[in-house]
């Protein structure tokens, strides 16, 4: 089944459904096919490297992120369905300009991460959030971005890896689809993926282990005690991914020297987190080594927050989180 036959098929479950989401969600398998296509052809079409420029997060902006980012703003911008955007690599938000109709959704994404691996071939991925735009005359604002991401009516992400893989939720059930380039269509692969409750590996930069708080450096040795293997890509679609299928835990704690981790919330965090609990997963932050509380209730303070994220199968998390509490 194709992607485009899948989405009808959600969409005749809400008789009283407009198609907006639909239609939106359409643009956005667009853009992930332009990108898919660019990162596949990177290295022949001398996209590669860096632009010399840093990004709003003080980080070099690789020539990818940018072409990714193109990709998604103006793929998206004109499809009337949307009231707003933000992306990983915009200060501010993008507004939708006069001439475009306007709709009734938020779109955030980080339109290429894990760019760091983009020059040595390992997989990198785009991450979406879809909210619901405030009922409200005149352009968007940031306030509006600013909502739990237990608001989010639909999260997912883009792998480009050996394959592209586009996998998504609403809510209630968690999709994949893998990417034909035959025949350019996204076609149903794995559907109503379920986390396993427990895995047997763990995902953390072990590089920070001297900034770590004692919870974090205690959970680590305790896991290595229990003989669990370490996996870490450094691209965190792809860590995500495999344990979304696989089961495990992926951890980017805070520590001494960045007390809410590297993660953004909005466009990393929330995400991931809504995507793992529709599979049976959790997720929880724990700013500064404490006082864990479940990623989807904290509260966002900026557009481009970065918060702690523990992240993966139910008993892994909850085994994360005891030490936490503590
Ligand atoms: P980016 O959005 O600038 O690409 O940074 C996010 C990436 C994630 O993909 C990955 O999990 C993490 O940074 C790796 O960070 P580190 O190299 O510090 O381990
Ligand atoms: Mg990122």
């Amino acid at each position: 089944m194709t992607l485009t036959e899948f989405l009808s098929k959600e969409q005749r479950r809400f008789p009283k459904s407009t198609g907006n989401f639909t239609a939106l969600f359409t643009d956005l398998v667009v853009a992930a096919k332009i990108v898919s296509k660019a990162v596949n052809h990177a290295g022949l079409i001398s996209i590669l490297g860096a632009t010399g420029e840093t990004n709003v997060q003080g980080e070099e902006v690789q020539k990818l992120d940018e072409h990714a980012n193109e990709a998604f703003v103006t793929t998206m911008l004109c499809g009337g369905h949307l009231a707003g955007m933000a992306s990983e690599e915009i200060e501010g938000v993008i507004t939708i300009p006069a001439e475009y109709p306007k709709g009734g959704y938020l779109l955030l994404f980080d339109p290429l991460d894990g760019s760091s691996n983009i020059d040595v071939n390992i997989s990198v991925g785009t991450i979406f959030s879809i909210l619901k735009a405030p009922a409200k005359k005149g352009a968007v604002v940031i306030d509006d971005f600013l909502q739990p991401g237990t608001e989010q009516v639909c999260a997912g992400y883009v792998l480009y890896g050996s394959s592209t893989m586009l996998v998504y939720t609403t809510g209630h059930g968690v999709h994949g689809f893998t990417l034909d380039p035959t025949i350019g269509e996204f076609m149903l692969s794995h559907e109503d993926i379920r986390i396993p409750s427990k895995g047997t590996t763990y995902s953390i930069n072990e590089g920070n282990s001297r900034n770590w708080h004692s919870n974090t450096a205690d959970y680590i040795a305790k896991v290595k005690e229990d003989g669990t293997k370490a996996r870490y890509v450094g691209s965190l679609v792809a860590d995500f991914h495999r344990n979304l299928l696989k089961g495990g835990v992926f951890l980017y704690p805070g520590d001494k020297e960045n007390p809410n981790g590297k993660l953004r919330l909005l466009y990393e965090a929330n995400p991931l987190a809504f995507i793992v609990e529709a599979a049976g997963g959790a997720s929880i932050t724990a700013t500064n080594g404490h006082d864990a509380e479940r990623t989807l209730d904290v509260t966002p303070t900026g557009l481009h927050q970065r918060v702690s994220l523990i992240i993966g199968s139910t008993d892994n998390v909850e085994e994360a989180a005891s030490f936490y509490n503590k």
